[in-house]
């Protein structure tokens, strides 16, 4: 059932390692971008509308790269059963989100649709695709130093398609949808909810009664199972992941340090040195397992994983540096790149702050911050400071963090940042399966402990969400990494099946936007 489909990109000085030759109607894509962000001319062949010959040649090379061509006219249900044929005529799932078209949105991104290096520089791991979540977390930031909104760009693209507008017959409707309250939302996170049905209260066993009394096969009006009592059988570990599931994400230009001439600096204490790497692995070496994450993993995201590591924890550098100056409260880290934080020490050091030399057992890799990555566990990656060269004991306030917060509430959609879980397997929305055939189930939960936080439950349900089935974390767990469910569920109804699981935390709050998974289950 695993797929490992990630690969670790080694980039030799930028951050996308490998790039994906352009297919015609990628390319279509970069020039619409090209010529928005006012760059220099494309050099790729230009598609318009009338250009029949270069759409068609488009067509025929969509394969290539992943991209599958649809229509919205040929009505299709996708990743839903059909039931009564209910979902071919009036969801249209086979022609709706991304992923109908773009196969796995890494091919975009790795592509040439960004003017400067992309920050996620790896394919999703896990045996997963890419996905809007995967865009939306950091493009609707819309902060300062965040990524620039997509939604414009999004909408100049698709209709400077002809391969969207023509051959597909793409419109409003291929990406969005209507919630109940009349606002207009993306399908992709609506084909998930109770509304996608034409019910709100698709859940409700009145209404289950009121489709059986009309002759309706299943649960809910478009085919969705209605299982208000799942029952899902895992055991619950803390397992490293593979290395080549594991996300990279370079948010400036990736320095290249050779092991000669690196040097780490550290002032501010009482014998202020320079460590080469060599005196840096003649230090004490501590080996520890943490979860690393990404602070803007979305609900069902890969952007995590469990890293074997080992190196100089901090206690022992500041100790071969003769203590911390007196008076001293924060450090404050730099990266080769410029990128580094500042964090108080007593916090760094109760949450065994390290410098990593190696993960998996090796020496880091470019990607991973050769050679030297400032460890904070507990806390989620972007505090992290690859390539640190320097590392500055001294008064000033440490890094303001609004967005670290632990502020469920304040999130904007499926944006989960430090309370997140996801599926493994079944890895895609479709995945078909028999009635009465055990269904491998895995995936994960992770609560980023930085203000004290712990996971305590894992949830699951099969019923938009009305009832939960939950699974204690043992007390003995380490909270500094993830917690794995591995398992199986037999499913006893045909039809289709949104899975859901979330992670709720000892305080009882909890992630706002569960991850969900579509399972076709027929005869
Ligand atoms: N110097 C430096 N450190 C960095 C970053 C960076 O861009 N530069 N990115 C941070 C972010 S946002 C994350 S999620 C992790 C990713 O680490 P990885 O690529 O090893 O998975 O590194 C963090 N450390
Ligand atoms: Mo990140």
């Amino acid at each position: 059932m695993k797929r490992t489909m990630g690969k670790k990109t080694e980039g030799k000085g930028g951050g996308l390692g490998r790039r994906l030759a352009l297919t015609g109607a990628v390319a279509a894509l970069a020039l619409a971008v090209v010529v928005a962000a006012g760059c220099q001319p494309a050099t790729t062949a230009e598609v318009t509308a009338t250009d029949t010959a270069a759409q068609e040649q488009a067509l025929a090379e969509t394969g290539v790269d992943g991209m599958a061509v649809t229509n919205f006219q040929e009505l299709s249900a996708g990743d839903f059963t059909d039931g009564d044929g209910f979902n071919g005529r009036n969801m249209n799932d086979g022609n709706r989100g991304c992923n109908s078209c773009h196969a796995d949105l890494w091919t975009t991104i790795s592509g040439d649709v960004a003017p400067i290096q992309h920050v996620l520089a790896s394919a999703a791991g896990y045996g997963k695709t890419y996905g809007w979540t995967d865009c939306t977390t950091c493009h609707t930031f819309n902060a300062a130093l965040g990524a620039p909104r997509l939604d414009t760009r999004i909408h100049n693209i698709h209709y400077a398609s002809a391969t969207f507008t023509d051959a597909e017959n793409g419109n409003c409707w291929s990406c969005h949808e209507t919630n109940a309250d009349g606002e207009l939302v993306m399908y992709d996170e609506q084909k998930y909810t109770a509304e996608a049905s034409g019910y709100a209260n698709a859940a409700d066993p009145s209404l289950d009664n009121w489709l059986r009394l009309r002759g309706r096969s299943n649960h809910s009006a478009n085919d969705v199972v209605i299982d208000n009592a799942l029952a899902i059988n895992v055991d619950l570990s803390q397992p490293t992941s593979d290395e080549a599931d594991m996300y990279v994400a370079n948010n400036y230009v990736v320095p290249e340090l050779s092991a000669e001439d690196y040097t780490l600096t550290v002032t501010g204490v009482n014998n202020e040195r320079t460590f080469t790497l060599d005196v840096l692995r003649a230090l004490p070496q501590t080996e520890a397992v943490v979860t690393q994450d990404c602070f803007t993993n979305a609900s069902n995201s890969v952007l995590i994983g469990n890293i074997p590591i080992k190196g100089v924890l901090l206690a022992d550098l500041i100790e071969a540096c003769g203590g911390v100056a007196d008076g001293n409260t924060t450090l404050t880290n730099a990266g080769a790149d410029e990128w580094g934080h500042s964090n108080n020490i007593d916090f760094l050091l109760e949450q065994n702050a390290m410098i990593a030399l190696e993960y998996w057992g090796h020496e880091l890799t470019v990607n991973q911050g050769y050679p030297v990555t400032f460890v904070l566990p507990g806390v989620s990656g972007l505090m992290w400071d690859k390539w640190v060269v320097s590392m500055d004991f001294n008064t000033n306030d440490p890094t303001p963090n609004p967005w670290m917060l632990y502020d469920v509430a304040g999130m904007k959609r499926q944006f989960q940042g430090t309370i997140c879980a996801g599926w493994f397997s079944p890895a895609k929305d479709g995945t078909e399966v028999k009635v009465g055939e055990a269904v491998p189930v895995s995936g994960y939960a992770y609560l980023d402990n930085y203000a004290g936080h712990e996971l305590s439950q894992i949830a699951f349900s099969a019923d938009y969400g009305t009832t939960w089935t939950t699974l204690d974390v043992p007390a003995d767990f380490d909270q500094k990494q993830w917690t794995r469910f591995e398992g199986t569920w037999t499913p006893d109804t045909a039809g289709t099946y949104i899975l859901q699981v979330k992670a709720i935390d000892a305080a009882g709050s909890e992630q706002y936007v569960p991850a969900s998974v579509i399972v076709k289950v027929t005869e």
